[in-house]
């Protein structure tokens, strides 16, 4: 327990003991293990009341979309896009994907198509499960995409496309046998990591089921989440937040999930208080709503027992103003990363017995793994209470990122510790607070901005010879977007043009804030941009 000195090596270990995780199951049958226990009880609510499914149902679609998907040609190992916002479809064809041992890939509806393209690219993905209204982007994602893929619609059905029917209504005793492997890879969300351009991130059954232990399984769980619970859905399910801790969470213990397609504050509270939510999982920016915004004052969030942020850093001040909102609930963060499978610290006031914790930490390290602080220029391993970049090693951290083996072996070292790029300390309770980042990621509430995409549609730019992405910091959403730029010599050349010519090839998260010309980009004797150099500029400028 705590930390220990051995091979000259600080590693610290989470405060509850080690725990037998069954993580040579498939992960449907691990996430549907205790299923009798709770069956007929509701699993997936819409949040507009329209339709509940039952553990039970969930389940048998789970097995029908399998069937449907290998009559579609879909076999072990291809890759499925699934294009769509919350809705209780994404994670029943999720689950269906899984149980025919197909993988898929998490993609943000809203991309433009530019941005979906590399990512079918990048993934192969076959099929592309998608609601009509994302449709139109599928012509110009088709001509950027080097090989043919066919498209399915969830909702309304669409002449030269699959619909959902097609996999809802197969017959389940047509599912094929499948030999599941637990290194088979199953889930591809996409990640820029430390570095660099969006990647794959290839986890599979094991790391999924590792992490989901990690957080709900044990006697003493780092989450006490039961089939008494009903958690709210409202982070998108593409991103690994939701997808982890919220679905697949509450699928292994029972607790219900109401899915909400969107966020906006008046629709959260009565989703809140309507469905007695018990768990809610949220990002700072929506803690800032919930903690600023008069409206709240009308609800009664009294059934909220535990608050959960992640994704972002959350302010101490927006937690204690919080806090006085809603007093009887539990509030801590999760510190998580894709690449981490992905949960890497929890609030071990969360816990079924639960400990102490000061504001501001962002959890303790998770059960069955293994973290280290190392110094960023030496390598060498830190004790308590000393800043370095945060490392984290155990079987639930990616198999590597797909077709990238250079980019995995920079993020994971021999040692088999995954690099986070983000610089914390362990303090005397074993709890960490991340101070910095050394990596390049932006984080837009959340969302992950890579400053390589930003600089390399800039680059584009006939006008632009040289450019550089950093954050600002921003209240609302906690960083935003800008950039430095060098134009040609005497072309006259506005910042809103530049925005402009960045805006329409992004999704709205990645658009630039403001832009700033510069003689030239500091960069090393190496040539890499000298990012922190910028960070500081950009604080002088606002300071002046
Ligand atoms: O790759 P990613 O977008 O992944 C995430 C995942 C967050 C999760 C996941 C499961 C949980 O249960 C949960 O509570 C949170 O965000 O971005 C990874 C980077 O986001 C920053 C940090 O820089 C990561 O490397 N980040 C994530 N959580 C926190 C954070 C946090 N609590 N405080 C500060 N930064």
């Amino acid at each position: 327990i705590g930390m220990e000195n051995s091979c000259d090596q600080y590693i610290f270990r989470s405060k509850l003991p080690d725990i037998d995780i069954p993580n040579h199951l498939p992960l449907t049958q691990y996430c549907f293990q205790h299923l009798d226990e709770f069956a007929e009880r509701p699993c997936l609510i819409r949040s507009d009341g329209s339709k509940t499914y039952s553990f039970a149902e969930v389940e048998l679609y789970s097995r029908r979309i399998s069937a449907g998907l290998s009559q579609l040609g879909i076999e072990k190992g291809d890759v499925v896009m699934l294009l769509l916002p919350n809705c209780v479809e994404f994670a029943l064809i999720f689950l269906g994907l899984t149980a025919r041992g197909a993988a898929c890939t998490t993609c943000n509806p809203f991309y433009t198509a530019q941005e979906i393209a590399k990512q079918v690219n990048g993934s192969r993905a076959k099929l592309i499960v998608t609601q009509a209204a994302f449709t139109d982007k599928l012509m110009e994602v088709a001509n950027a995409v080097f090989h043919g893929f066919k498209v399915m619609t969830t909702d309304e059905a669409i002449d030269e496309y699959l619909h959902i029917a097609l996999l809802m209504e197969a017959d389940e005793d047509l599912c094929p046998a499948i030999a599941p492997n637990p290194a088979d890879v199953i889930a591809i969300p996409y990640s820029s990591g430390t570095t660099g351009l969006p990647k794959g991130v290839m986890l599979t059954h094991r790391s999924l089921i590792t992490s989901i232990a990690q957080q709900v399984d044990g006697e003493n769980p780092n989450i006490h989440m039961t089939k008494d619970d009903v958690i709210i859905c409202v982070l998108p399910m593409f991103h690994i937040y939701s997808l982890s801790t919220v679905l697949l969470c509450s699928l292994r213990v029972g607790a219900s999930i109401v899915v909400m397609t969107k966020f906006e504050i008046v629709a959260l509270m009565e989703v809140i208080q309507k469905f007695k939510v018990t768990i809610a999982p949220l990002v700072p920016p929506i803690v800032l709503a919930l903690a600023k915004n008069p409206i709240v004052e009308k609800y009664d969030l009294s059934s909220i027992r535990m608050l959960m942020s992640g994704a972002a850093p959350l302010g101490k001040d927006l937690e204690d103003l919080f806090h006085s909102r809603v007093t009887q609930a539990i509030i801590g963060q999760g510190y998580g990363m894709t690449e981490a499978g992905p949960v890497i610290a929890m609030c071990l006031g969360f816990a079924k017995s639960p400990f102490a914790v000061k504001v501001g930490a962002c959890g303790t390290v998770v059960r069955n793994a293994e973290m280290k602080i190392v110094d960023p220029e030496t390598g060498i391993s830190l004790p308590r209470n000393e800043s370095g970049e945060i490392c984290i090693k155990g079987e639930q951290i990616m198999k590597g990122y797909i077709g990238d083996p250079e980019a995995t072996q920079r993020t994971i070292d021999k040692d088999g510790f995954l690099h986070t790029g983000d610089i914390g300390f362990v303090d005397d309770d074993d709890e960490i607070f991340i101070v910095d980042r050394v990596k390049e990621i932006i984080k837009f509430k959340g969302f992950q901005v890579p400053p390589a995409e930003l600089e390399s549609i800039l680059l584009s730019h006939p006008e632009i010879i040289d450019a550089a992405c950093v954050p600002r910091k921003d209240e609302v959403a906690g960083e935003v977007p800008v950039a430095f730029v060098v134009k040609a010599s005497k072309v006259e050349l506005s910042a809103s043009s530049v925005m402009e010519f960045v805006a329409r090839q992004v999704v709205f998260y990645k658009k630039l804030r403001d832009v700033y010309f510069v003689d030239a980009i500091p960069k090393s004797p190496s040539g890499k941009i000298l990012r922190k150099e910028l960070r500081l500029r950009l604080e002088q400028m606002h300071r002046n």
